[in-house]
C-alpha cells in the first residue's frame, strides 16, 4: 500500500501578508501546506524555505478567479483537510458616487467568485477527510461599513455570507467552517495595492497607530482556530488591534 498522504492544508494568497504567515505556521504545526497564489517565483521561495527548515511545503501557481485552472489544481491533490481561503484584498477608497465599477468587480471576482470557486472545488475532497475545515478570511469590513469602502464592504459581506450560509448547508458533514475577520492589519501589500502603489497614502492609513496587527497574529488566530478540536467550530472570529475599537474609531498617536 502507498504510504497514507500527510494531513494537507492549502493556503490561497500564499505569496504574502496573512496568507505567507498562515503558512508558515500551519507548516509548523505539522501539516503539508500547498501554497497558491498568482506569484510563483514568490511561493517557490517560501516553500523551499520552509522545506529547508524541514518542514512539508509545496508551491502550486494559481488565480483562484480562474474556475478551469482550481479544478484542476483540485484534481491535483491527493488530499486537502484544510482549507483557507486568504486571497483578497481591497481597490480604492472611493466614495459610492465616483466608485469605479471595475474596481467593486475585480474585488468581487476576488474575495467572492475566487473563495467560491476553491471552496467548491475542494469540498469533495474536505468531506472525504472525514475531518475537514474551510477558513474564509473575511474582514471587520464584512460587519460594519465605514466611508469610501462600500465596494470593498460590499465584497467582504459576500465572503462572510458565503461562510455562514455553507455551515448551515453542510452541518451534519464533518466540515467545519470558520470566519476569521481582521481589522487593521499592516502588512507590506494590503494599503499599497488597494492605493495603486501611493505608498504616502498608504502610510497614512496606520499613522500614529502604535501595534497595528501584523500578519502573524492572524495567522496565530487562523492557527488557533483550525487546530481546535474537530467537534469545535469557531463559527467566527473578529480580531483587531487594541488601538481599533470598531472600524471608525481608532487611537492615533500624532
Ligand atoms: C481590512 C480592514 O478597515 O481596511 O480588511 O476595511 S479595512
Amino acid at each position: 500500500m502507498p504510504p497514507k498522504a500527510p494531513r494537507t492544508a492549502v493556503v490561497t494568497g500564499a505569496s504574502s501578508g496573512i496568507g505567507a504567515a498562515t503558512a508558515r505556521q500551519l507548516a509548523t504545526a505539522g501539516y503539508h501546506v500547498v501554497l497558491t497564489a498568482r506569484r510563483k517565483d514568490r511561493i517557490e521561495a517560501l516553500a523551499a524555505e520552509l522545506t529547508a527548515a524541514g518542514l512539508s511545503a509545496a508551491p502550486y501557481a494559481l488565480d483562484v478567479t480562474d474556475r478551469p485552472a482550481v479544478d484542476a489544481f483540485a484534481a491535483s491533490l491527493d488530499r486537502c483537510d484544510v482549507l483557507v481561503n486568504n486571497a483578497g484584498g481591497a481597490l480604492g477608497a472611493d466614495p459610492v458616487a465616483t466608485g469605479d465599477p471595475a474596481d467593486w468587480r475585480t474585488m468581487y471576482e476576488v474575495n467572492v467568485i475566487g473563495t467560491l470557486n476553491l471552496t467548491q472545488a475542494l469540498l469533495p475532497a474536505l468531506t472525504a477527510s472525514g475531518d475537514g475545515t474551510v477558513v474564509v478570511l473575511s474582514s471587520t469590513a464584512g460587519h460594519g461599513t465605514y466611508e469610501g469602502g462600500a465596494g470593498y464592504v460590499a465584497a467582504k459581506n459576500g465572503a462572510r455570507v458565503l461562510a455562514e450560509t455553507l455551515r448551515l448547508e453542510i452541518v451534519g458533514q464533518p466540515v467545519r467552517v470558520i470566519e476569521i475577520a481582521p481589522g487593521m492589519v499592516k502588512t507590506e501589500e494590503f494599503a499599497t495595492t488597494r492605493f495603486r502603489g501611493d505608498q504616502e497614502r498608504a502610510a497614512k492609513v496606520y499613522e500614529g497607530v502604535a501595534e497595528p496587527l501584523s500578519a502573524d497574529d492572524v495567522a496565530d488566530t487562523i492557527t488557533w482556530a483550525v487546530t481546535r478540536p474537530s467537534h469545535v467550530n469557531i463559527d467566527l472570529l473578529v480580531v483587531r488591534p487594541r488601538a481599533q475599537a470598531s472600524n471608525t474609531k481608532v487611537h492615533r498617536e500624532l
